[in-house]
């Protein structure tokens, strides 16, 4: 094969028959509508066909647990304990964390897909380092190439941009579009993998480059009839010779195929949609590049920004959850260990607040894990509860640079980077 897009395409469109034949079983679409779909242009794209069985059986292997939710186009289980699905994601049910260290594992990690979980095959897979901001010609890296390369491990969290979304209108009244993700579209992983900066040295970067687009191997975005391609977006060159990794492992494990396999994407702090899963090529480029994910999604729009929007999302923002269902019932008079986390894309969280009134009285959390950069700190606070009936839960924390959870967040019509203290409801009986 050879290592240019456009010949890949055409590698790829040799088996899109034979992959859509197994996508719409999976996504429940009768064939005769798809050969429809596959007459008009929107859909000859080239999808993750790297995969020499992605025909029938490939992409409709569901190994659901019993009890599992159906989720469409994710392959894990998802217990409804630990997940709540929303359309083609699915959220942490951050109670579950309770029972888990520092690290999220794999099945408790939340899902954020665009389409679906492509099922791509390590041995076919090839990564393709290409464009104007390279010296030479393009750079071709299979599976085992990149592997041998020298890997560096680093915990770093994936969050959504979404996150905490549907607090905007819980607690803020305000109308935001999106999945409407309470506080669990975040997971921190130990990823292992090559530094971008080698991979693009060794391609021979230019010093002209000023960005660095990774795009995914997963199918291309159809919103509102507009066909968006595959999910990209461009990284300033600063930020992609700085810390970014080219992830193969996940918690010591090769990743599984939900969260990007076979090489993802980390980029530490920055916004969920940064860390491009199943990542296929990595355009760099001596101009700006633009794609539907760094002009009109992930930027903040609204009365209180520029008409173009904000600069393009870069670092997430500061919040808090407690490790409790919302409306838990908790017994009066008996001693509660109350837990949860703290994270910022911004500077480490240094001190979290709790308040169990609501607000009024507020006193230090017991912090749990040293600050990290790009990670999260687990704390606890201790609460006997006096007074029977409805209270309300609050944390608050402030990260090393001095800033702390407001009390509302500055809306967005996007409904991006929730910051503000989350009103946690509990019954005391
Ligand atoms: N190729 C690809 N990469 C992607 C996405 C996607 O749909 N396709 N979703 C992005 C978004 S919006 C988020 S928040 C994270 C979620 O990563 P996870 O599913 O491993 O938790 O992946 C990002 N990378
Ligand atoms: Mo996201």
């Amino acid at each position: 094969m050879s290592s240019h897009p456009s010949d890949e395409s055409r590698y790829d469109r040799t088996r899109l028959t034979q992959w859509y034949r197994g996508r719409a079983r999976s996504a429940g679409i009768e064939r005769r509508a798809l050969l429809r779909l596959l007459a008009s242009a929107s859909v000859t794209l080239p999808v993750a066909a790297h995969t020499p069985t992605a025909g029938a059986a490939e992409p409709t292997a569901r190994t659901g647990a019993p009890g599992a939710a159906p989720a469409p186009g994710i392959v894990k289980p998802l217990p409804s304990d630990v997940f709540t699905v929303r359309g083609t994601n699915a959220e942490t049910t951050f109670a579950s964390l309770r029972s888990t260290g520092l690290h999220t594992p794999a099945d408790h990690f939340f899902v954020r897909n665009h389409t679906t979980t492509p099922r791509i095959d390590a041995d076919e897979w090839r990564l393709t380092v290409w464009g104007s901001g390279l010296t030479g010609e393009p750079l071709s890296l299979g599976y085992d190439e990149l592997r041998a390369l020298p890997s560096v491990t680093r915990t770093a969290f994936v969050e959504c941009a979404g996150n905490g979304r549907s607090f905007y209108t819980t607690q803020q009244n305000q109308q935001v579009t999106g999945t409407a993700w309470t506080l669990g579209a975040i997971g921190v992983g130990r990823w292992r993998g090559v530094r971008l900066a080698d991979v693009l040295r060794r391609a021979g970067i230019s010093r002209h480059a000023v960005d660095v687009m990774p795009r995914g191997l997963d199918d291309e975005v159809i919103s509102e009839g507009v066909n968006l391609g595959r999910v990209r977006r461009p990284l300033p060159v600063a930020k992609a010779l700085d810390d970014v990794l080219l992830a193969y492992e996940m918690n010591g494990e090769p990743l599984p195929p939900d969260h990007g396999f076979p090489v993802r994407l980390i980029v530490p702090s920055w916004v969920g949609v940064s860390n491009i899963k199943w990542l296929g090529d990595i355009e760099v480029s001596d101009v700006p590049l633009y794609s539907a994910w760094n002009t009109d999604l992930y930027r903040l729009f609204g009365t209180d920004y520029p008409a173009g929007g904000s600069a393009p999302l870069t670092r997430q923002s500061l919040k808090s959850a407690f490790e409790l269902e919302p409306g838990a019932t908790l017994t009066a008079h008996r001693r509660e260990v109350l837990t949860g986390r703290s994270w910022s894309g911004g500077a480490p969280v240094t001190s979290v607040d709790i308040s169990t009134d609501g607000g009024v009285h507020w006193r230090r959390a017991r912090l749990r894990d040293a600050p990290l950069r790009g990670s999260w700190v687990r704390w606890s606070a201790e609460w006997v509860p006096r007074d029977r009936g409805p209270a309300v839960l609050l944390a608050r924390a402030t990260d090393s640079s001095g800033r702390r959870q407001p009390e509302v967040a500055v809306p967005n019509t996007q409904g991006y980077l929730f910051d503000a203290v989350v009103r946690h409801p509990v019954t005391v009986v």
